[in-house]
């Protein structure tokens, strides 16, 4: 099958914070349907919805208790029939998100399981008995506490790698992997076009459940002992039967099982996310504290990932955003007096590079992190988890919300800011959590009416990678790697080379052009920039603030 999605650029949508139409302060499909023009003027090839199904929405969608409906806030299956038909008018493309490694403590699947050991979905779940009278693995889960949730009534405990309601699902049952393919069969006869596969990498755990003697139990599950064979057993039963794109969420994962998880030659998956560049402002692995982003450790990550999955046949998935990070105007740029400059620097680091690039909603006009600042603003489980677990380790108040102001996953669930009408043009009514203080100045409808926006400028962005093949097939190269300012690297194919400067900071850099462009400074063009469109090349370029320059 085609492998369309290596020039595509995909917009990832959150939908409870997209766009309200019936006023219940919840975004809705017919709300995206609404915007798809909005979306096709950006130039994006595909959309990812975050998860749309039946469920409590302890987790936002990521807690499903059934497969096979929309959840009744976000509209009926007849509406998500209608977005399929409405995008695949307008020649673009849908991929829904595929969350397989637990299902809601609230699925009917583990409402029987629970019911008796003997019941047939008894194994669809992992239980274990109590060892010594506690919990079967001191693993911890990803929301924070024990890992394990005792169950009075079979005197057992069940797995939850993440919240208590989210109980893991067991794949060493080939019934349950039975029902999950069944269940994308589905999906794919009413057209999607691929899957965004939350945590893939965490579902097939160690069988002898060991305690962790050093760490939260993660290597006992992570990049498991059959994750591959799982979704090579996935794709030769599912998706090989369709002309698909899958991007499997890798937590914690390497480069080398990435290779592995993304070389066509394995027939597993297209492609993968990872995370390691979006944890250098995390002190010493840890999420829960502040601290100044490492970069020169990002530039070498970003490095290593292009460098040795090209090398490896592998292919990246490219992003700053989601829905379970800060907005990165505010994280590694500078979202007060370099606001546009920054944003846009930000989006060509990324976006040149090789693999396919994401877009989270609201990124594309340079979205912020909200100023919340009490704990009542916060929705998001995760956030709520560790505010308790701070506030039980005796941690002070203005500690906490410091670490939570930066660290939520809320900064980028805020509503997208359409417009400096109330709300920000996200809902007639009131929005599930409150909508970011900065919507007059940064919404959508500005951003469309302004030619010099940031909108402008990732629409231009996605346009080079259809244009240029050079992105799409290039190596790269770093260049510059202990400069503390500039991210610089070179993609060359052939006789072909495309140079990348970026300015990560508030202060002018200085750049001398290495030998080989120096050669070719009459024939060198300035392809984009966030300032001035005639900067030519020279022998030593002094960069201003946040300035990125990109020459062919
Ligand atoms: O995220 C898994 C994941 O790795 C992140 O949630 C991360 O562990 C967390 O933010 C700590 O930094 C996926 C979904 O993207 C997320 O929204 C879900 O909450 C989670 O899985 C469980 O389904």
């Amino acid at each position: 099958m085609g492998e369309w999605w290596r020039k595509s650029t995909v917009y990832q949508i959150y939908p409870k914070s997209f766009n309200d139409t019936t006023g219940n302060g919840v975004g809705d499909i017919q709300g995206i349907i609404e915007k798809l023009d909005y979306l096709k003027k950006l130039g994006v090839d595909v959309l990812w919805l975050t998860p749309i199904y039946g469920s409590p929405q302890k987790d936002n969608g990521y807690d499903i208790s059934d497969y096979y409906s929309i959840h009744d806030e976000y509209g009926t299956m007849e509406d998500f029939d209608q977005l399929l038909e409405e995008v695949h008018r307008r020649d673009m493309k849908l991929i829904m998100d595929l969350v397989v490694n637990h299902t809601s403590t609230e699925h009917s699947w583990f409402k029987q399981s629970k019911q008796s050991k003997t019941n047939d979905f008894r194994d669809f779940y992992i239980w274990k008995d109590p060892i010594e009278e506690a919990e079967p693995t001191n693993w911890q889960s990803k929301f924070g506490g024990n890992a394990w949730k005792y169950d009075e009534e079979t005197g057992q405990y069940y797995l939850h790698l993440f919240d208590v309601t989210q109980a893991d699902l067991n794949w060493e049952n080939p019934k349950l992997r039975r029902y999950v393919y069944d269940m994308m069969h589905f999906w794919f006869n009413k057209g999607i076009d691929g899957f965004r596969l939350d945590v893939i990498n965490l579902i097939s755990k160690n069988q002898a459940f060991p305690n962790d003697p050093v760490g939260d139990g993660r290597k006992f599950y992570t990049d498991g002992p059959r994750v591959h064979e799982f979704l090579q057993e996935m794709n030769n039963d599912v998706l090989s039967k369709y002309d698909s794109m899958t991007v499997g969420e890798m937590s914690s994962t390497s480069i080398e099982h990435c290779i592995k998880y993304t070389n066509p030659s394995r027939n597993e998956l297209s492609m993968t996310f990872n995370f390691h560049h979006l944890k250098v402002d995390y002190p010493n692995g840890e999420k829960w504290a502040n601290a100044e982003f490492d970069f020169l450790a990002l530039k070498d990550i970003l490095t290593r990932w292009q460098v040795e999955m090209h090398q490896g046949g592998g292919w990246n998935a490219l992003f700053w955003c989601n829905h379970d990070q800060p907005r990165v105007v505010s994280r590694y740029g500078n979202d007060q007096q370099f606001h546009e400059k920054s944003a846009k620097m930000l989006a060509t680091t990324i976006h040149l590079m090789q693999g396919t690039p994401y877009i989270y909603q609201g990124e594309e006009f340079g979205m912020t992190n909200p100023s919340f600042e009490t704990i009542d603003q916060y929705r998001d489980v995760e956030t709520l988890n560790y505010y308790q677990l701070m506030k039980e380790q005796g941690m002070k108040e203005d500690e906490i919300m410091a670490i939570i102001k930066t660290k939520s996953r809320d900064n980028s669930r805020t509503p997208v800011q359409w417009n400096e009408e109330k709300n920000a043009g996200f809902t007639s009514g009131t929005p599930w959590i409150g909508v970011s203080e900065n919507y007059p100045e940064i919404n959508a409808e500005r951003a469309v009416a302004d030619h010099n926006s940031i909108f402008y400028y990732y629409q231009s962005l996605i346009q080079l990678r259809k244009d240029m093949d050079i992105i799409t097939n290039g190596s790269y190269q770093l260049l510059e790697r202990e400069n503390p300012q500039l991210f610089v690297y070179e993609r060359v194919v052939g006789e072909e080379k495309l140079l990348v400067i970026n300015n990560f900071y508030g202060e002018e850099a200085v750049f001398n052009l290495p030998s080989n462009w120096i050669k070719d400074l009459d024939k060198s063009e300035l392809v984009l920039t966030n300032y001035e469109d005639n900067r030519r090349l020279e022998n030593v370029m002094k960069l201003k603030p946040y300035e990125s320059l990109v020459y062919y």
